[in-house]
């Protein structure tokens, strides 16, 4: 490529990745894919680097362009960049617009309702097209030069487009970050062991006031423009409305979600929608701000010292509010699970007063490692529950200490169980009071016991009441205890007694599901029940036994195993058996043709289901597993068998079809479907 191409071919590019850069973060509406756009601009770069002289301050590949400079000089506004009065409430609004009305003699004006957006206001300056500089707010009069930064921020245009373009404008905009990314760079900063930002606000702020802007280009920072200082050689506009349009169509980034609203019941109508939307809105707003839409008024009203007549922001109440953590308690719920809560010196955050907060779980709260006595910044968004969004470790008292997360259950005094990290579960789940009502709905639901009539009500009754404490006390009800139950009648009382006596005769494995046990649902009752025969060979088990059972991995067996250990939990157990609840004995299959062999299934089997298979293999006295190594005995395969195959290929392990288990189960006189 010869100079004279090479020139045409970098304008072109830079028209394009402006195209396309304004779509993409302007618009949010790219018409190409992020690598097509990656490959426009490493050939911009390319060209750049064959012809260093081709390379102009405007173009994309020069957003990271300035060397850390004498960045922060102080920048004297053409025009000073005002700050706005606010309102708290309806009532403050309708005499703001009041005001407005008489000074104006007019019986209604219209507004424009902007969303108040909560980041950095900034003032950049454009000539003849060409951003120059970019100023901070400062006193008003006198700003922080932040060009360098600013010019990293990629939805800012670095030159304007259109055909009317000023050949000087100084245009008014908040710098902010996104929820999204604010969140990424937090989790970021968090990876790294850096400081977070305790809201989206400081976090636009520290990455715009970055000495170094290629920091400040690795932030996800985004500008919103809503007004002007000084403009010059270009149209005036005659309203805010149309301000807003024609700086749209400078390619400049404009909030989408503004209204041109009629008088002060038009503006409350807007903030009450607004409010409403406020948590889904992808950035983080404060208020709104309601200008005179017409530019002639705005003149009459004029400016009072730092802020105009014709604007006034109306503030929401704060989201966020910094308090001190006075305790952290530990809660269970009705499944036995234990979160982590922060008591918080009460602060009022988003209109209500906030006392607690979340801490989700005991491993989110040692990353986060909240601590007693520390100040940390809660939200509080629309109906969430609040959350801790950062601790200030510059507030740390000396002596505070890391938080010891129980290890036994703070209701029933129960062994804490971990399930897999991030959960932890009290181990007491048939006498722990927290899970009470969860653990005998879940005793009597059709899986389980299936004792009909047992519903919701019924049992939150009879807990609540403490005539059930643990699921052996349903043994002993009587009817007429029933009786004085709310809504209970005579047959209804007769027929859930009934219930409970059949519910006496059930399987092992049934029982064994209905004892709630954490991580054991059906297959794994099954499976234990197939595999031990009874219960004291299950119950004597440890945890080395119980990962012999087909899918009991360490992480079930330790739960099992610490259920079993509780001797609150044996004592229910023998309650139960006690009253008389009785299963015949499981059939164990020993001595069968694959007694001690190793099996794993893969595929579909066009003999039978799966499960079928399973159970047939078991009735054998195969264990069945789920990975193929060098302890399996043989592989059986279906149709579709995936990487099993080829893994028993490789180990030499032999591999059968379904036809050669029917031939086994012939062997042994069993029927393959039953
Ligand atoms: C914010 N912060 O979103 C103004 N603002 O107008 C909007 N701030 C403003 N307008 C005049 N949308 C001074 C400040």
């Amino acid at each position: 490529m010869n100079r004279a191409v090479a020139a045409a071919r970098a304008a072109e590019l830079r028209v394009l990745l402006a195209y396309h850069g304004h779509r993409y973060y302007v618009l949010d509406d790219p018409e190409i894919s992020d690598s097509e756009y990656d490959r426009l601009f490493r050939e911009l770069v390319e060209i750049e680097r064959t012809y260093p002289e081709l390379c102009v301050p405007d173009s994309p590949t020069q957003r990271v362009g300035a060397a850390p400079s004498a960045a922060f000089r102080p920048v004297v506004h053409a025009q000073p960049m005002l700050s706005l009065g606010n309102v708290f409430s309806a009532q403050e609004l309708a005499e703001f617009d009041r005001r407005v009305r008489d000074r104006l003699g007019a019986p209604e004006v219209h507004y424009v309702a902007e969303p108040k957006l909560d980041g950095l206001a900034v003032s950049i300056r454009y000539e003849d097209g060409g951003l120059v500089r970019a100023a901070t707010r400062g006193d008003g009069v006198t700003g922080e030069d932040v060009t360098a930064n600013v010019r990293t921020i990629r939805s800012c245009p670095l030159r304007l487009t259109g055909d009317s373009v000023p050949r000087v404008l100084e245009v008014r905009g908040e710098v902010y970050m996104p929820r999204a990314g604010f969140a990424q760079l937090n989790a970021r900063q968090g990876e790294r062991g850096e400081k977070l930002f305790a809201n989206p606000r400081n976090a636009a702020a520290g990455s715009l006031r970055q000495l170094d802007p290629a920091i400040s280009a690795q932030r996800p920072l985004r500008l919103f423009c809503y007004g002007v200082g000084e403009i010059a050689g270009g149209p005036s506009p005659a309203s805010q409305e149309e301000l807003l349009e024609f700086l749209e169509r400078l390619g400049l980034p404009v909030n989408p979600d503004r209204a041109r609203v009629a008088g002060y019941e038009g503006c409350l109508r807007y903030y009450e929608d607004l409010a409403r939307r406020r948590a889904e809105l992808p950035y983080e707003i404060d208020g709104v701000v309601y200008k005179v839409d017409s530019v002639a008024a705005q003149r009459m009203l004029g400016e009072l010292s730092r802020s105009p007549r014709w604007a006034i922001a109306h503030k929401f109440p704060a989201e966020q509010a910094i308090t001190k953590v006075c305790a952290i308690e530990v809660q269970v719920g009705r499944t036995g699970a234990l979160t982590p809560v922060a008591v918080l010196e009460p602060v009022g955050v988003g209109g209500v007063m906030v006392s607690h907060a979340t801490l989700h779980n005991p491993e989110e709260l040692a990353r986060r490692d909240v601590r007693v006595g520390d100040f940390v910044s809660v939200r509080r968004a629309g109906d969430v529950i609040p959350e801790i969004v950062a601790v200030l470790i510059e507030r740390r008292p000396a002596d505070a200490v890391p938080f010891r997360f129980p290890t036994e259950c703070p209701v029933c005094g129960s062994p804490v169980v971990r399930e897999e990290g991030v959960i932890a579960r009290c181990a007491g789940g048939l006498v722990c009071q927290a899970q009470r009502r969860q653990t005998v709905r879940h005793f009597a639901s059709r899986r389980a016991l299936d004792i009909e009539g047992l519903g919701d009500k019924l049992v939150e009754q009879l807990v609540d009441s403490g005539r059930v404490r643990t699921v052996a006390d349903l043994y002993d009800l009587k009817p007429d205890e029933l009786l004085r139950l709310e809504r209970m009648g005579e047959r209804s009382a007769a027929k859930i007694i009934e219930a409970i006596e059949k519910s006496r005769r059930t399987t092992l494995a049934r029982f064994l599901y209905a004892l709630g046990i954490p991580l054991v649902g059906e297959a794994t009752a099954n499976a234990l029940a197939r595999h031990f025969g009874d219960l004291e060979g299950l119950m004597s088990a440890d945890e080395a036994a119980l990962t012999r059972v087909p899918d009991v991995g360490p992480v079930v067996a330790h739960a099992i195993s610490a259920f079993f250990s509780e001797a609150h939990n044996r004592a229910v157990i023998d309650a139960l058996r006690a009253a008389g609840v009785t299963w015949p004995s499981v059939e164990r299959p020993s001595g069968g043709l694959l007694s001690g062999k190793t099996v794993v299934l893969t595929g579909t089997l066009a003999e039978m289901t799966r499960e079928q298979a399973q159970a047939a293999l078991e009735g054998l006295g195969a264990k069945v597993a789920s990975s193929v190594s060098k302890r399996t005995d043989y592989v059986i395969a279906g149709a579709d068998p995936g990487h099993k195959v080829a893994r028993a290929r490789e180990l030499g392990v032999p591999v059968l079809g379904g036809a050669e288990l029917k031939a086994w189960l012939a062997q042994a006189g069993r029927d393959p479907a039953s």
